[in-house]
């Protein structure tokens, strides 16, 4: 028999028990992150502990493989609901060679995946919204039937990028989900001093589309408001802005200390909001936990990530020659670029429907 927790949001049983997994394995791969820069294994870390709550429920209707994420640095539990495997964030965290994102030349915490869909972190915030946007349009152009997902920041979000990107899909009525992750700071600055309004949700109706608000520790919530905007932009409805309210739960990255321009009173409010402890208790009392079934899943999690870790450790560090591929042409080649093409047919007249 189902529990009523699970019936209510439309799941099975295994599928919270499942959420709640790769919450718990997100939070354990960025402790493991903490500690490898800490002892001097990985240079930078920049953490998702506070936000796996909404991403894990707001990536969990998307198919896989199928639609497409524009995600930003935090979205650990993101890339792991949409198919990432701990080895590969791992292999981004010690920039080797065979790490996916991009073997090697981003940052750490600049996750991609082409098979997965999941677009490369670009480092000037916002921009993957254009992206996303652009990926959605092909997407409504070719018919593919697919979603594209941008997320970012509230800080994020005041870009000029974003406007454009809101403007041109909430008129196309592109298949578009806009995910804003509202930890309330953008590195030391506080939301009073980034946003003119209290909540970023409230921009979407200047742009012709729903702003909704959730609460990111309510995972399910989370999983509801985005399976409805997913439906949405899948059926020709057009996009959906989503903004999560979140917690960040560590400083902005592993060169910053939050104690600095935070007061301990703020920072004990933000522990309040931690959607791990808070889904855990939830399946809890649905009776789809208990400290047997704990045990195995952190026995699990911790091999995932002792495994990853070694993995990535003994991996195969970049080939310094291979620094600018993908960067220029072969200049021994000495080739002209191709001759622009006109397109064929008139793109505007397919896409404004
Ligand atoms: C265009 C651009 N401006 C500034 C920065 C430096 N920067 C990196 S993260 C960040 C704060 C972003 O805050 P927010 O969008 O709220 O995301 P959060 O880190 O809080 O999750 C800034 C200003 C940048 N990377 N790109
Ligand atoms: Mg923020």
């Amino acid at each position: 028999m189902t529990s009523e927790l699970a019936a209510a949001a439309g799941l099975a049983d295994a599928d919270l028990v499942a959420m709640y997994r790769t919450l718990a394995l997100a939070r354990a791969l960025d402790e493991r992150m903490w500690v490898l820069n800490r002892s001097g294994r990985a240079p930078f870390v920049i953490s998702g502990q506070g936000h796996e709550g909404a991403q894990v429920g707001i990536a969990w209707p998307l198919r896989r493989d199928h639609d497409w994420v524009a995600p930003f640095y935090r979205s650990i539990a993101t890339c792991l609901a949409v198919g990432m495997t701990p080895r590969e964030l791992m292999l981004a965290q010690y920039a080797k060679a065979d790490d996916p994102s991009s073997g090697g030349r981003q940052m750490p915490g600049h996750y991609g995946h082409v098979g997965r869909h999941v677009v490369s972190v670009s480092s000037p915030v916002a921009t993957q919204i254009l992206h996303a946007v652009g990926i959605a349009l092909a997407a409504k152009i070719r018919g593919l039937d697919q979603v594209a997902v941008a997320i970012m920041g509230e800080g994020s979000s005041n870009q000029g990028d974003v406007h454009e990107a809101l403007n041109f899909a909430g008129i196309h009525k592109l298949p578009f989900v806009f995910v804003v992750e509202n930890n309330g700071y953008a590195i030391s600055v506080p939301w009073e001093r980034e946003l003119s309004v209290r909540d970023v949700a409230s921009r979407a109706a200047g742009y012709g589309m729903p702003g909704v608000i959730v609460d990111g520790t309510d995972v399910l919530g989370c999983y509801r408001a985005s399976r409805d905007a997913v439906e949405r932009a899948r059926s020709g409805g057009g996009p959906t802005l989503i903004e999560a309210k979140v917690t960040r739960l560590t400083g902005h990255s592993s060169d910053d200390q939050q104690t600095k321009y935070r007061s301990e009173a703020d920072l004990e409010e933000g522990r309040t909001h931690d959607p791990l402890p808070i889904f855990r208790e939830q399946l809890r009392v649905a009776g789809l936990l208990d400290a047997s079934i704990e045990g195995v899943l952190a026995a699990e999690i911790s091999a995932l990530v002792e495994d990853a870790t070694a993995f990535a450790e003994a991996a195969a560090e970049p080939d310094p020659a291979s620094g600018v591929d993908h960067v220029y042409g072969d200049p021994a080649a000495n080739e002209p670029p191709p001759p622009w093409q006109p397109a064929r047919g008139s793109v505007a007249d397919r896409v404004i429907s």
